[in-house]
């Protein structure tokens, strides 16, 4: 059994980490003031100064995901509320996570492809056209926040990197690093987790006009507590689908194994699709708890982007596992 911990997903929403004691304090550095302020800006992740690509930022706005339909969640709430297991199980990763060297960062591209390459990452930003879209964001936890997002469309990345007629899925994988990320050291007692984290999806669902590559947030350089240098984001999946930290891209003829799936494959499963109707094994996905305001709202399917995913899904049973899983 690979499982070695209750992980937070795995506790029901209601005993899940109490958020209003850290959004309380949030509230109280607020009121203190000009210097509050100050000091909370001085110790924020991802600072721009220290990165090279800061001058790309902000990048020009999409029009058609100009607005999301719900306020942005504030950026130090989304920097210091994460889910990154390489760094720790909790929700207060941020300061781990700013051990991770993000230069330089290569990207491997292998597989199914016409000739395996890699490509540093600032070579990638060259070849990339950035824009900004603002997505929502729906995590399998019941929580939910609003991002303005930087990056550029995943099927560019599909196109720059030549997959073959053979390629039907391409898979995602993060650095294995223990030096850095405690979580990735061997355990005492059994198997541990299977590192590297990774993910999947189909080359129809890659190519999807919504599948975005993440660099940058909030007219920066995304913060390495929210998957610095590149991550990805898919706003129609639970959260756990868009895998921070990416550094290796491989296309496949078989269906990638994800590392939730591994863990959990009856919880977790490979098309993790936002389903209000299809409950979590141990909780309801009918509603959502949005971050900082703590307002609970229905949950949409597709997270309300079925206009442009629905068809992916043509055939399969939207009430069954298929969807969910
Ligand atoms: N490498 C890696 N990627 C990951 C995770 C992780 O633990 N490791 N967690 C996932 C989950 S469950 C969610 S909800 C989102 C959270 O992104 P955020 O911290 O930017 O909100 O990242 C996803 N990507
Ligand atoms: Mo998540």
């Amino acid at each position: 059994m690979l499982i070695k911990t209750i992980h937070g997903w795995r506790i029901p929403e209601n005993r899940a980490t109490p958020e209003h004691v850290f959004f309380n304090r949030r509230k109280f550095i607020a009121a203190a003031g000009f210097a509050g302020i100050g000091l909370a800006a001085g110790i924020r992740p991802g600072r721009a100064a220290e990165n090279p690509s800061a001058g790309l930022y902000p990048a020009p706005v999409n029009e058609m995901y100009k607005d999301a339909g719900r306020p942005i969640t504030p950026e130090e709430v989304n920097t210091t509320y994460n889910n990154f297991y390489e760094f720790g199980t909790s929700k207060r990763i941020s300061q781990a996570a700013e051990a991770l060297k993000i230069r330089p960062w290569e990207i491997a591209f292998e597989g199914e492809v016409e000739q395996p390459f890699k490509l540093a990452f600032d070579e990638l930003l060259k070849k990339m056209q950035l824009e900004q879209r603002v997505y929502r964001h729906r995590c399998v936890e019941a929580w939910s926040m609003t991002v303005p997002w930087s990056g550029f469309a995943l099927k560019d990345l599909v196109a720059l990197a030549k997959p073959t007629s053979n390629a039907k899925f391409v898979k995602f994988e993060t650095f294995f690093n223990p030096d850095i990320a405690p979580e990735q050291k061997p355990p005492l007692f059994g198997a541990g987790y299977p590192w590297p984290y990774a993910e999947g999806l189909t080359m129809a669902e890659a190519m999807n006009d919504l599948a975005f590559m993440v660099t940058g947030a909030y007219g920066k350089p995304v913060a390495k507590s929210m998957g610095a240098p590149i991550r990805l984001h898919l706003p129609w999946k639970y959260g756990f689908k868009s895998i921070k930290s990416i550094n290796k891209i491989t296309f496949t003829a078989e269906r990638p194994r994800s590392f939730w799936e591994t863990l959990g494959p009856s919880e977790y499963g490979f098309w993790a699709n936002v389903n209000p109707a299809v409950a979590h094994p141990r909780w309801s996905q009918a509603e959502e708890r949005v971050l900082e305001t703590g307002e609970k709202i229905p949950t949409v399917i597709f997270n309300g982007y079925g206009e442009q995913v629905a068809s992916l899904y043509a055939g399969m049973d939207s009430l069954g596992d298929k969807l969910y899983r």
